[in-house]
């Protein structure tokens, strides 16, 4: 990616989120998740059509069969460009979460987000839709944690990192059976622990960002979002340690919810990853050199504020990053609806 295109493109991703975020905004509350999801999806499609880039996405709703937008290699960009054009434009790898937290959204709780991420050719991981163990701490505590150690000697490095007591440290953590364990070793240390029902990617974001107070992630979500957060944490010089998690005991789920190892080592293999029990870093997961990381908040969240509708149109919050140029720019864009006579608040 040449590097002025990055710059270009970065701006250019701020509109694919922000119109995805605004769709599904639109929706909220309405108790409807896939179709929260599906207008989402839809409007980040149209709008990254529009961005001068080769893009592929690499990270989608699923694979080409099961997905009619935004599947796993499906080739998207310069739609409206001349053929000539587009042979200048640079190649893309893009991992997208259009409608992170489906279920936040169609109850209209906190931290929904339309989402992605991109970089180079081979900079994200392929990860599949797979389960994925994870550890993310922000900046001061990089290189304190260590996703296999007991959650008490993370904590510990963590709080000494802080220069604070383990008390008064905050876990979050998504709220499912399958963390009864991590939630008592946590307990255990005296930590507080913020339990969320959904969303483990802006958590994730969170406890890299300090003044969230959220000081760590632990637990185990999806691998896609263990991808985009990885993005995120190379522009905030966080941390990310993940692991695949295969075992249906450990997840708590019905055997038949997992496909057989076999059926699993093949898709992986495909993805180019070999060793299942690997424990990838955030290089690793996004071993990009130019990454561009773009979010929207739909509703309210810890980073960024919801979509808001008014007489004259809409205002969004986002927040845009790049490693290049270690910008993380907190975008606030009204976008005007309302005629000549609209009136801009501050
Ligand atoms: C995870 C998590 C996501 O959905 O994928 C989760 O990473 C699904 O987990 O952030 P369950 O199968 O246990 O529900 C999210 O929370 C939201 O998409």
């Amino acid at each position: 990616m040449k590097l002025k295109a990055e710059h270009d493109l970065a701006l250019e991703f701020l509109r694919v989120t922000e119109a995805a975020a605004i769709e599904s905004a639109k929706t909220m509350g309405q108790g409807d998740r896939k179709h929260s999801d599906h207008v989402a999806v839809e409007a980040m499609r149209e709008v990254m059509d529009t961005v001068p880039m080769r893009g592929r996405i690499v990270i989608g709703e699923g694979e080409r069969d099961e997905a009619p937008m935004l599947y796993i290699g499906e080739e998207v960009g310069g739609g409206n460009f001349s053929t000539d054009a587009r042979d200048e434009f640079p190649e893309v790898d893009i991992a997208v979460d259009p409608l992170e937290g489906t279920n936040l959204c169609a109850l209209g709780a906190n931290n929904a987000i339309a989402v992605l991420a991109a970089a180079e050719r081979g900079g994200l991981l392929y990860a599949p839709d797979i389960y994925m163990d994870k550890i993310i701490v922000g900046p001061s505590c990089r290189g304190a944690v260590d996703i296999d150690a007991p959650v008490k000697d993370n904590l510990k490095n963590i709080a000494r990192r802080l220069g604070r007591d383990i008390d008064d440290l905050a876990v979050i953590c998504l709220d499912r059976p399958r963390h009864k364990q991590l939630i008592a070793d946590v307990r255990a240390t005296g930590a507080r622990i913020r339990l969320i029902s959904d969303g483990d990617l802006s958590a994730g974001i969170s406890a890299a960002v300090a003044g969230t107070n959220i000081h760590a992630l632990m637990g185990i979500g999806g691998a896609p979002e263990g991808v985009i957060t990885a993005a995120a944490m190379k522009c905030l010089n966080g941390e990310i340690q993940a692991k695949f998690v295969f075992d249906p005991e450990r997840l708590g789920v019905d055997k038949t919810k997992i496909p057989p190892m076999k059926e699993l080592m093949k898709r992986l293999n495909e993805m180019g990853i070999t060793d299942p029990d690997k424990i990838y870093d955030t290089n690793d997961l996004a071993p990009g050199k130019k990454i561009i990381f773009a979010a929207t908040g739909v509703t309210d969240g810890a980073l960024l504020r919801g979509v808001r509708f008014f007489g004259a149109g809409k205002r969004t919050h986002s927040v845009v990053m790049t490693t290049d140029t270690k910008n993380i720019r907190f975008v606030d864009t009204v976008h005007v609806e309302g005629g000549p006579d609209a009136v801009i608040r501050f």
